[in-house]
């Protein structure tokens, strides 16, 4: 058997495990069509210097971006076209470690397999170069199509500030105390540009998740499994939401009393 990289490594390897864990979560949730949803998780803190000597599998790729905060950062990231569900079962075959290089605009494929990275990685990268600078100890993005709030992103009435937050929020007590944030808005922009990039860097400044209209969600965290959470209690309120609606009545939502006592008792920062 070819030794893996991860051999003797534990800690890097339950980081990755717990990427394939939230793959295969989304995948069953009906959330990642084909190679749809992207995960990236900076792993550079379980970096060591026999890592730090292994020798590029690929020459430098340009990201588009200079990130000076990301020198000498490793993530792992999922591969473009990939899977999750196949990433689920064989993550080191569907995703894999990358290097950012000295000039903080190029990655290099370190390991496992040449597996290129998601199309998103602009966002990524240019989100978690953020955190450092900021100091924010958050490691894990995720991206993926949930398919209710998608729905919801289709109308302008909930892609106005905070509409779909607290409405959402309003919909079970859980929602505002596991997604404190609430939701933020991204308008449409092309899949993988820079302008995408931007605006979601500018909208995480002030929440955990925001949605790309008409696409998808963007979820940030300490980790993969927090993160993924985040998306969860969020697609969970749409899917009350929807379901009174197909009862034929708008719910009423809790009153903004009733979400202000939530927020007073649980320390809430909205
Ligand atoms: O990786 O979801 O937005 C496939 C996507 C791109
Ligand atoms: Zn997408």
């Amino acid at each position: 058997m070819t030794l893996s990289i991860l051999d003797g490594r534990p800690e890097l390897k339950r980081k990755i495990y717990e990427v394939a864990e939230v793959a295969g979560y989304l995948w069953q949730k009906g959330w990642a069509e084909r190679n749809g949803g992207n995960i990236t998780v900076n792993i550079t803190e379980y970096v060591d210097d026999a890592m730090r000597s292994l020798p590029a599998l690929s020459a430098p790729v340009a990201i588009g971006l200079t990130l000076p905060h990301l020198k000498g950062n490793w993530f792992y990231c999922k591969g473009t076209n990939r899977r999750m569900r196949d990433l689920a079962r064989a993550p080191m075959d569907n995703g894999s470690i990358i290097r950012i290089t000295d000039d903080c605009a190029h990655y290099e494929i370190v390991a496992e397999k040449p597996v290129k990275p998601t199309s998103e990685l602009p966002s990524h990268l240019a989100v978690h170069n953020d955190f450092v600078e900021r100091g924010v100890d958050y490691k894990a993005s995720v991206h993926t199509h949930p398919i209710e709030l998608v729905a919801m992103s289709h109308t302008d009435k909930f892609l106005k500030k905070d509409v779909l937050s607290n409405l959402l929020w309003s919909m079970i007590p859980e929602t505002k105390a596991f997604c404190p944030r609430g939701l933020g808005i991204v308008p449409y922009r092309l899949p993988g540009s820079l302008a995408l990039a931007e605006a979601t860097i500018a909208e995480l400044q002030d929440y955990d998740v925001v949605m790309w209209e008409k696409h998808g969600v963007f979820a940030v965290g300490p980790d993969v499994l927090e993160a993924f959470d985040q998306v969860d209690v969020l697609d969970k309120s749409a899917r009350i939401y929807m379901c009174a609606r197909s009862m034929g009545f708008e719910p009423d939502g809790m009153t903004s009393a009733q979400m202000k006592e939530m927020s007073v008792a649980f320390n809430l920062p909205k």
